[in-house]
């Protein structure tokens, strides 16, 4: 596909970029980890319950996406980036930081970062926490150090948007400034969206933002999505073999 020197390009990628690096996508463990749902343990709800539970779910997730490597669907979008600047927009719902270790910086992870913690009581900045606290029951859970000087005892909890709770507003105003400025400057763009299911929103929600904005809509996914109807192109197969070749 040909990008011409004026295209502005908004990216949207799901677990299925990230693969055939080796982290299991949730529609591959029909969206359940330990015979729990994936919505139940990653939900505030989940986490008042079992903390415990939702701490060894997620330091388990931090050790094995510490051990995978970006692969080339990685590597193809961060060569994207460096090659359009300002043109560029990465959106991801991942939260392996795969797309930050190939190089990506005009990025926005609207669901969080699972190497990053914050404490679930104050309102100290989240910040950048590559433990895995919880391996097993004898592990300790982690607590605020700044509440503990205050004599409080309040549980870190990981910075990931959990079901049922709001994305960050200046992620999704980015995102819709982002497409005010195609309409304003009129020049041609291309949203495309890689390895989704398109079935959570609000992330689901803006391919139909782009289509409003005039973009052209392609897709790069295994299976067909739920929100297929969305996209003038659909491009079947993996993300890895497919991105690298797919603009000219
Ligand atoms: C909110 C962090 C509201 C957690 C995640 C009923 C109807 C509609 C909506 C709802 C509803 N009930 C509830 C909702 C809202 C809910 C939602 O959309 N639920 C869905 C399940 C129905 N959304 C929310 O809760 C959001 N918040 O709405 O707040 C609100 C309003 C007011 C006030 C308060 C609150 C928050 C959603 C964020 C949840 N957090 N992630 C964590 O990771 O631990 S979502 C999580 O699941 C991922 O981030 C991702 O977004 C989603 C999984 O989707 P995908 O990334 O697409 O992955 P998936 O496995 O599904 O698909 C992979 C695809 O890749 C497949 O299609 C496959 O074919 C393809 N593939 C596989 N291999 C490859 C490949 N493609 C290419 N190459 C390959 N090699």
């Amino acid at each position: 596909m040909e990008l011409t020197p004026d295209t502005r390009l908004l990216v949207l990628t799901g677990a299925g970029v990230s693969a055939e690096s080796g982290i299991p996508t949730f529609r591959d463990a029909n969206g359940l980890w330990e015979n729990h749902a994936v919505e139940q343990v990653a939900s505030p709800e989940g986490f008042a319950e079992d903390p415990r539970l939702v701490w060894r779910f997620y330091s388990m997730r931090r050790e094995a996406a510490a051990r995978c490597e970006p692969n080339p669907a990685h590597h193809a979008l961060a060569s994207l980036e460096a090659a359009m600047g300002a043109r560029f927009l990465l959106v991801t719902q991942n939260v392996d930081d795969l797309h930050r270790r190939a190089g990506n910086r005009r990025m926005i992870e609207i669901h969080g970062n699972l190497f990053t913690s914050r404490c679930s009581v104050c309102k100290r900045e989240p910040f950048r926490d590559e433990r895995a606290h919880v391996l097993s029951d004898a592990d300790d859970l982690p607590v605020c150090d700044a509440c503990l000087s205050k004599g409080r005892e309040s549980l870190l909890r990981p910075h990931i948007v959990w079901f049922g709770e709001m994305l960050d507003p200046s992620h999704l105003r980015a995102v819709e400034r982002f497409v005010a400025g195609v309409v304003a400057d009129r020049v041609p763009s291309v949203f495309l969206a890689v390895g989704t299911s398109g079935l959570v929103y609000p992330a689901a929600g803006l391919v139909r933002l782009a289509q409003a904005g005039g973009a052209k809509t392609v897709l790069v996914n295994a299976d067909p999505p739920a929100n297929l109807e969305a996209f003038d192109e659909f491009h079947r197969g993996k993300a890895g073999e497919i991105l690298p070749g797919l603009f000219a």
